[in-house]
């Protein structure tokens, strides 16, 4: 038997996959099947203060190497989750909220308030939204993102974790580990989507979303690099006992390894979800332990964080 649990922020999983917010978790309906599936933690679609409907659609579409997506941070308003969370106690597997609210203050508000409930394991703090027109993304600032991170610690009550936009140069590692470095964060989530590609439909000639000109987050395989490096670099940066967890271009159970290999305690799951819905945990899990097995691993202790390099 090939045990895949493991441990985010003492927090026990059955195995390392969940969802990443954003992938089919803003609904009642939705946030009920992720519950259902045999992921081993779920988390909810990044809130704000209020209600949001959103970018106007299409917002969201895949092309060959991954997809584009110009959401614009549709939710129902944390209420709806605050009240909603204890129906998803029956799945007893670990849920995490993602917040995302528009300025310092909301993200206080909505995080005093999902502190207080039970239901809850952690809270994920989204600072890598790249899709709200007007609101660049926190995480590429970084003396912000130092208040945001020192303000939103000193009122959590639950373990927290930052969602993080990809970084590409290392003095930009190194400036978000110090920050995160000195604070109570639990956690990072590594990565959020790429900010602002864009893809081309070369027959029509056209934009494939309606949003922004056509520019959006990218995610998918043609992510996977990048989520790769940027969950190895923080692994490297962080404090021991700040946790990992990899976002971005998992597609197979090889992804998944890749991913743990880099350092990561937990694995999110975004386009391949969209794309094939939460049945898709099973084939991950079932590919997982296939690669497991062939090479003699029983937990994921045997290969989590120890990619070699080449001598
Ligand atoms: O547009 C969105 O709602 C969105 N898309 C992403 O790729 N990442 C996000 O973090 C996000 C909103 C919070």
């Amino acid at each position: 038997m090939i045990d895949l649990s493991t441990t985010i922020t003492g927090i026990k999983l059955k195995n390392p996959l969940m969802n990443a917010s954003g992938a089919l978790c803003m609904t009642k309906e939705e946030l009920h099947e992720l519950g259902a599936s045999s992921s081993g933690a779920f988390i909810s679609k990044s809130c704000t203060l209020l209600a949001r409907d959103g970018n106007p659609e299409p917002r969201y579409a895949d092309f060959s190497g991954g997809s584009i997506n110009s959401m614009g941070l549709p939710n129902p308003g944390y209420q709806f989750y605050t009240s909603f969370f204890p129906e998803l106690a029956k799945y007893t597997k670990p849920l995490f909220a993602s917040v995302s609210g528009l300025s310092l203050a909301d993200n206080v508000q909505i995080i005093k308030t999902f502190s207080e409930v039970k239901a809850l394991s952690a809270i994920e703090l989204n600072l890598s939204c790249p899709n709200v027109p007007g609101k660049p993304q926190v995480g590429y600032d970084f003396e912000h993102s130092a208040e945001y991170i020192h303000a939103v610690s000193k009122i959590c009550k639950k373990p927290l974790g930052v969602k993080l936009p990809p970084y590409f140069d290392f003095a930009h590692f190194e400036q978000m580990a110090a920050i995160i470095n000195k604070s109570n964060i639990a956690f990072v989530t590594c990565i959020n989507s790429l900010g602002n590609g864009l893809v081309i439909d070369p027959a029509k000639e056209q934009v494939v979303i309606k949003p922004k000109g056509g520019y959006g987050g990218i995610g998918g395989s043609c992510v996977k690099p990048i989520a790769l490096s940027n969950v190895h670099k923080f692994r490297e940066l962080l404090k021991p006992s700040i946790q990992v967890i990899g976002c971005g271009g998992v597609t197979s159970g090889t992804d998944v390894f890749e991913h743990l290999l880099a350092g990561a305690d937990v694995v999110q799951v975004g386009t391949t979800l969209v794309q094939y819905g939460p049945k898709v945990f099973d084939r991950l899990l079932k590919e997982l332990e296939i690669i497991m097995k062939k090479k003699q691993y029983s937990s994921l202790v045997d290969c989590k964080g120890k990619l070699k390099q080449l001598s």
